[in-house]
């Protein structure tokens, strides 16, 4: 092995895992890098790196003053957010991918990029990041090692993750860990591949430097492979967020949600109630992944398996997001956000005064008058949990949280009421295997088209999605306490195209009537699609601008037009997944066409 920089200039000697090691010489072979970093996680490591990460023009520091710690980063302008029609799952058998999945064949897959790799990292240094997914000492806690030649990642990854020494010592001598190889090549959208072996429990990504391509513990481990053991190992691996919800008298009431990619999450797991919900107060837990496993006691259980936030920035501000502002304040990495030269950023629904001078996401000197956003819709701050104000205690916690409430949502501009809840366990999997949504900025494609998205988990469902829905049925036989299932909509609109419902912090008044569901003191109507608050079940004290019981009515509306529609539209995802789709779910689309 060639010159290993640590255990030079931080005294770290390497780890004595041989499956770890072996491994390591294999993957330094095939890409022939320069020097291998062996990160400790220290803060004398994130110092070093951070220095030469300014000096190779890769981050720009930021004014220290205002923005202690933090630095920034212009991603390739061709490389700004995942890229789904690059993204595969490589199985052995193409129906275990399922319809929803890219899938090819392992062994042309490794060949390939395997090709690819070949003496790629040469001039270049190969980074080894041991880390955990999952707090230390948790049972669900996962060991993931991922090789780069990408500086950024590694210094995003000790964010978003629990990096260096910890994992290593949680991984000891155990050759159970998932490995993960990333090289930006030159960027080239056409050799830009996110690939994953769940059966080898490893993952490639090459092409690309941004988010959840490459940062391999998020979507691709704690959700593609997450889900893929999951399956095997009796748990659910989910692209929800988990809040804490602690009412007036002390009383807990955890709550998971699923919305998909930029419809919510970070906001409503950082919400703070109104003015008005006097000692009402919620706790973020995780604002993007859940890992939920049955305990002894027959609850579900549920731990965030990030250590840090990747949230989307664009309409960010003390108003709708106070907590993410406050996390963002130091020790952040902005993406693509605009700047100044003298190191201050801003970002479209910041304020409402753009500095002068500013410079956009691609390092070109902004004109308001261009039409052009300043900041990329997709741009994001990297953030340690710990900066967050409301941060959970129980984010630690080895043994998770117990779930209460399970919520579905999409961005539906019709259609879908402010919020409804399910008659039971499988009309909610039901509900959440139909979500739709508007397709938002952070994938490429297109903005705004209603897509189904089940459970948020389309573009991050590591098998066939017609065994994923089995899978949260037979769930069912291994939870005792189920949880109740919700499904809300912040993004209805009236006929002028406005919001009907003001949404972020305004939220707190569906959660009070969700959480009192589940303890059994809320009432509900019960209708052809679920059980629905009436206007005098939810608390609308103080709602700016007034809700009037018309206003509510036009919320909650079922619109057997436009109902006509949907199900016409879910009947494009159920026939894709026809061979594996569970028959419970057919009988639940039966019984939803008779009730309307
Ligand atoms: P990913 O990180 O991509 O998984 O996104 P996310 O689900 O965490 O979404 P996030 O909370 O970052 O919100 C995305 C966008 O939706 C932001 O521009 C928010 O301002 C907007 N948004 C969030 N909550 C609400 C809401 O209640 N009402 C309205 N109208 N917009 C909202
Ligand atoms: C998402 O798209 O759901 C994200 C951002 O959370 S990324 O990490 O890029 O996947
Ligand atoms: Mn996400």
């Amino acid at each position: 092995m060639s010159k290993t920089f640590s255990s030079e200039t931080f005294g770290q000697t390497l780890p004595s895992n041989k499956k770890l090691l072996a491994w390591v010489k294999e993957v330094v072979e095939l890409t022939t890098p320069d020097q291998i970093f062996w990160c400790d996680g220290s803060e004398e490591e994130k110092e070093f790196l951070t220095k030469q990460a300014v000096d190779q023009k890769i981050l720009i520091k930021l004014d220290q003053k205002k923005w202690p710690g933090c630095y920034y980063h212009h991603s390739n302008p061709n490389d700004v957010a995942r890229v789904e029609q690059s993204t595969f799952i490589c199985c052995e058998r193409k129906e275990d991918a399922g319809p929803t999945n890219n899938w090819a064949a392992p062994k042309e897959m490794y060949d390939k990029l395997h090709g690819m790799l070949r003496g790629a990292m040469k001039g270049r240094t190969m980074y080894v990041i041991p880390y955990l997914m999952g707090p230390a000492g948790s049972p669900m806690t996962k060991v993931g090692v991922e090789l780069t030649d990408s500086i950024y990642v590694v210094l995003n990854m000790r964010i978003m993750t629990r990096m260096g020494k910890v994992a290593l010592k949680h991984l000891g001598e155990n050759s159970d860990f998932n490995r993960g190889i990333h090289s930006v090549l030159d960027c080239d959208p056409a050799r830009r591949f996110i690939c994953h072996f769940p059966q080898d429990n490893a993952i490639i990504s090459v092409g690309s430097g941004y988010g959840g391509n490459v940062l391999l513990g998020k979507k691709c481990l704690a959700l593609r492979i997450g889900s893929a053991l999951g399956r095997n190992e009796g748990w659910l691996a989910e692209h929800m967020l988990l809040l804490c919800l602690e009412d007036p008298e002390g009383k807990k009431t955890y709550v998971a949600a699923a919305f998909p990619s930029a419809c919510g999450k970070t906001n409503f797991a950082m919400m703070i109630p109104p003015e008005s919900f006097k000692g009402w107060k919620v706790t973020t837990v995780g604002d993007d992944i859940a890992w939920m496993k049955p305990g002894a006691d027959g609850r579900l259980y549920a731990i965030n398996p990030e250590a840090g936030y990747f949230g989307v920035v664009p309409g960010t501000n003390n108003k709708s997001n106070f907590n993410a502002m406050r996390s963002m304040e130091c020790d952040t990495i902005f993406t693509n956000v605009a700047r100044t030269p003298d190191g201050d950023v801003w970002w479209e629904g910041k304020d409402n005064s753009p500095p002068k001078d500013l410079i956009d996401w691609k390092g070109n000197s902004w004109n308001p008058e261009s039409g052009e956003k300043a900041a990329h819709p997709n741009s994001r701050f990297t953030a340690p949990m710990k900066n967050n104000p409301d941060v959970a205690e129980e984010a630690e916690w080895p043994e998770g949280v117990p779930i209460s409430a399970i919520v579905f949502g999409g961005r539906r501009a019709n259609t879908m009421p402010l919020v409804f809840q399910a008659f039971n366990w499988i009309h909610g999997v039901y509900i959440g295997a139909t979500v739709g949504s508007e397709m938002t900025a952070a994938a490429a494609g297109t903005l705004g088209q209603v897509r189904r998205d089940p459970m948020a988990m389309l573009p991050f469902c590591g098998y066939n999605m017609g065994k994923y829905f089995d899978h949260w049925l037979e769930m069912r036989r291994m939870i005792k306490v189920l949880p109740r299932i919700f499904h809300v909509n912040w993004f209805r609109k009236d006929s002028y195209g406005n919001f009907l419902w003001p949404g972020f912090g305004e939220n707190m008044r569906v959660l009070q009537w969700i959480a009192e569901r589940c303890q059994g003191r809320a009432n509900g109507l019960e209708t052809a699609i679920g059980w629905m608050p009436r206007y005098e079940d939810m608390n609308m004290n103080g709602i700016p601008g007034g809700m009037t019981p018309e206003r509510f009515e036009a919320l909650q509306k079922i619109d057997f037009e436009e109902w006509r529609r949907e199900l016409i539209l879910q009947d494009e995802l159920f026939i894709k997944l026809y061979r594996d789709l569970p028959k419970e779910l057919m009988c639940q689309r039966e019984l939803l066409i008779s009730r309307l």
